[in-house]
């Protein structure tokens, strides 16, 4: 990402912060009566009288900085200031907790934090920190020790990933239209709880217009009636999962999804000919073969297993057929 992408980001987020009761960006004071934020610097008595802070206190109350960044210089986190510091170089701030000294780094004299190293908010989204000042000369406390956060600041630097590719599913054919066939799903890292980053919209790019995607849930339905096995039995679909709620802009990931029609017994058994004809010796014995004949059945599995009967004859009693399991061929006895 080049710096004037990482500017226009900053002034975007420094926006969005600033409209958010709360968030401001720049330090709040953190108040004696054990309020924070603006309800704490607006208060009231009882009269209409503004309160007045009496106390001294930390000029902080929480730190956000962006992740990813890439500049030459450090990122600039935040400033530690303390009521009690007089400007005159007396006053030593200290920082301990996650990250100080390696990740984190004061300026002793000012307070000004910054970040040594690119942030990955997918790592570590918030440090911990504690802070403290103390007096550069006596080491006597002249703030009490007190903790804060750095919250790390999404961008959205992630694509959003199915949990499978490919996927396999099967629906039966000439189900009806919107049967369900198979649910997908992708997983975003980037911040789910701020902005689109990780709102994943979905999209059917290829498999119109046999089947459909639910953008919301993932689901794949059938969208075409009368989906025959017999004419086609397999399709594969391409899915995609994009962020910032489908937006341009956005990042995507995709996967397939390899669905089978599952047979169903739509179709009767056809003998190849009408009549078949065949010639038995008169010196044949009982329970010889007379021939074979053989139905055709464009189903598979078991609807296109075979049972042969005789449903009449001329010579009745004078022949049998039984079903070769193996061929699924009827074979003509004698009998008589
Ligand atoms: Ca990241
Ligand atoms: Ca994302
Ligand atoms: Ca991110
Ligand atoms: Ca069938």
């Amino acid at each position: 990402m080049d710096r004037r992408r990482v500017c226009v980001l900053m002034v975007l987020w420094v926006m969005a912060h600033l409209s958010s009761p709360g968030h401001g960006l720049r330090a709040l004071r953190r108040t004696t009566g054990g309020h924070k934020g603006a309800a704490g610097l607006t208060g009231q008595d009882a009269n209409g009288v503004p309160l007045r802070r009496s106390k001294r206190g930390w000029m902080w109350n929480q730190f956000f900085l962006l992740e990813e960044y890439t500049g030459s210089d450090m990122q600039y986190v935040g400033k530690l200031h303390s009521d009690s510091d007089r400007g005159d170089g007396n006053t030593r701030y200290v920082l301990t907790g996650e990250g100080a000294g390696s990740l984190f780094r004061i300026d002793e004299k000012s307070g000004d934090i910054h970040a040594t190293k690119r942030l990955d908010r997918e790592e570590k989204a918030y440090y911990i920190l504690r802070a403290k000042a103390v007096n550069r000369f006596t080491n006597e406390a002249l703030e009490g020790e007190s903790e804060f956060i750095i919250k790390i600041h999404d961008i959205n630097d992630n694509e959003p990933r199915f949990t499978k590719d490919p996927y396999m599913a099967r629906v039966p054919e000439m189900s009806d239209i919107g049967t369900s066939v198979i649910q997908v799903t992708a997983a975003d890292a980037d911040d789910a709880t701020y902005g689109n980053s990780a709102r994943v919209v979905y999209s059917i790019l290829e498999g119109q217009p046999y089947f459909s995607v639910d953008p919301e849930t993932g689901l794949i339905k059938t969208a075409l009636p009368g989906m025959d096995r017999e004419v086609k039995e397999n399709y594969q679909v391409v899915i995609q999962a994009k962020d910032m709620a489908g937006q341009m802009g956005g990042l995507s990931g995709t996967t397939t999804v390899s669905i089978t029609l599952a047979d169903v017994n739509d179709n009767p058994p056809r003998f190849a000919k009408t009549v078949y004809e065949f010639r038995v010796p008169e010196s044949s014995d009982i329970g010889s073969a007379v021939g074979v004949i053989r139905a055709m059945d464009n189903d598979i599995g078991e609807n296109a297993e075979m049972e042969y009967r005789i449903i009449g004859s001329d010579g009745p009693g004078m022949f049998d057929v039984t079903t070769n399991r193996s061929t699924q061929e009827g074979v003509i006895l004698l009998r008589k």
